[in-house]
């Protein structure tokens, strides 16, 4: 197992979409693993691939108390339903910020296990707010898209400016 490096907003290759992953191979395991060890050590509640640098369908999540309920999802396909749910986001590519996102109440996922075998879901609450936002970053789309011009631009300039101080 490995810790992975997290890139941080706006990095420009947080925009990349995702691409299907064909055969659920040893490499992608390998993946899975090395990015619930980064989301556990981070701590996150969700990673997307993207935001390790592996543009490859592949979501982590684990919103439970002890983390240790860990949801895997490969090559996800949602629908969203019910009302709408206002909740203060963050993400580990935008580190020290949370804002409230607007999304809707309830999922439904299909998608497959890190074994390769297919499964359904059904989510409200906190792992739907997650699962959607896990889901944007496969399209290349960050919880800031949903922000104002102002909000969003405050964030860029001062993640920029602790990214240049940093390197
Ligand atoms: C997505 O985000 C999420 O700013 C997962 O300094 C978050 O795990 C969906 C984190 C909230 C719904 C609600 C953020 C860690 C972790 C930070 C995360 C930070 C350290 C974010
Ligand atoms: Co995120």
């Amino acid at each position: 197992m490995a810790l992975l490096d997290i890139l941080t907003f706006p990095d420009p290759r947080l925009r990349t979409k995702a691409q299907p992953v064909t055969v659920v191979d040893a490499m992608i395991r390998t993946l899975v693993d090395d990015m619930l060890e980064t989301m556990y050590g981070a701590p996150g509640i969700g990673l997307a691939a993207n935001q390790v640098n592996a543009a490859k369908r592949v979501i982590v999540i684990d919103i439970s108390e002890n983390r240790n309920e860990p949801h895997v999802f490969i090559n996800p396909r949602l629908e969203v339903a019910g009302g709408r749910v206002e909740t203060d986001e963050g993400c580990l590519s935008v580190p020290g910020f949370y804002e409230p996102v607007t999304r809707r109440e309830r999922v439904h996922v299909e998608a497959l296990d890190q074994h390769g075998e297919p499964f359904t879901l059904e989510a409200e609450g906190l792992l739907s707010v997650c699962i959607q936002h896990e889901c944007d970053h496969l399209e290349g789309k960050l919880f800031v898209d949903y922000l104002s011009n102002l909000k969003r631009a405050r964030i860029r300039q001062k993640l920029s400016k602790s990214q240049r101080a940093r390197a």
